[in-house]
């Protein structure tokens, strides 16, 4: 109750902050884009965790104010680093040749089951003016099977706006692989306690190894998620994962830092 008065006060003084880590090419090395990362400045206790915060926020419904503000702060910023680093060519072709630096939000169950979903996402893109190609969209597995009926159904909507769908957590959620195929996913990230573990036993290189080839025979991507050690970088390389994210690149930093990452590679 505490934390969910916090909460709403905290909101009205605006105390949140968008953070950004990077998702790494795993051949170039290149930064391809990044995950939005909320953050709480507590006036009162210093930094205070989304694991503890974003369940309350959903319970009481203000998930769906944040979760806007999220998508309208990191689509902002997208656009202002397309404008900066990767301008349209002039002339003939247009934008359509612009590179393609991704933002990935991460999504709450709340959200997604609000009626206006997937046209205030529309309005968020028309608004900013990202390409929606560009944009993201990350659930959990758990959410993805706990409501897999309204997830296809959104997700098919939201597919028709070429926005890409990603599958978080991957491997923590119980979900049935005869399931799988049927939603519009573009990208599997395989949770970091399987990364974590692949240096412990070989049977979890094997899971990896595993994941990495169900997604490819279903035609999706592969993020390798908690990324911390050149020796799971060198393994990841090796079973063909493409893109990785974790404190081996970096960890997730506020906008000013997520610049100078993309100038210093320019
Ligand atoms: O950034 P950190 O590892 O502390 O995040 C902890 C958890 O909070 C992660 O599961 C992450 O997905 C979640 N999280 C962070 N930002 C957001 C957000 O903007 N929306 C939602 N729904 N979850 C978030
Ligand atoms: O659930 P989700 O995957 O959205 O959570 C992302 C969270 O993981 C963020 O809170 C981020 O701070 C954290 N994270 C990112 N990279 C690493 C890493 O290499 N190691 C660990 N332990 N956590 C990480
Ligand atoms: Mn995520
Ligand atoms: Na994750």
């Amino acid at each position: 109750l505490r934390l969910e008065t916090d909460l709403r006060c905290a909101w009205e003084q605006r105390e949140f902050l968008v953070y950004y880590q990077p998702i790494v090419c795993l051949k170039t090395y290149q930064i391809v884009g990044f995950e939005a990362l909320i953050r709480w400045f507590h006036s009162k206790n210093s930094w205070m965790s989304p694991a503890e915060f974003i369940p309350v926020a959903e319970e009481t419904g203000l998930i769906i104010d944040l979760g806007y503000w999220v998508l309208q702060t990191a689509c902002t910023q997208l656009h202002a680093w397309h404008q900066l680093f990767f301008p349209p060519y002039e002339g003939g072709l247009g934008g359509i040749q612009m590179r393609e630096l991704s933002m990935s939000v991460n999504l709450s169950d709340r959200q997604i089951q609000e009626s206006n979903f997937v046209e205030n996402i529309n309005k968020i893109i028309r608004q900013t003016q990202i390409n929606p190609q560009t944009l993201k969209l990350e659930i959990t597995e758990s959410i993805l099977m706990e409501n897999p009926q309204i997830v296809q159904e959104k997700f098919r909507q939201i597919q028709g706006k070429n926005i890409r769908l990603s599958l978080d957590d991957f491997g923590t959620g119980y979900s049935s692989l005869s399931y799988l195929h049927k939603f519009p996913i573009n990208t599997l990230k395989i949770d970091r306690s399987f990364i974590t573990r692949m240096n412990l036993d070989p049977e979890n290189t094997a899971i990896v190894q595993a994941i990495i080839t169900l997604a490819h025979t279903l035609g999706m991507d592969v993020i390798a998620e908690g990324v911390e050690t050149y020796e799971q970088l060198k393994r990841l390389q090796a079973l063909g994962c493409e893109y990785g994210q974790g404190y081996f690149f970096s960890k997730p930093v506020n906008a000013i830092e997520a610049e100078q990452l993309l100038k210093s590679q320019q």
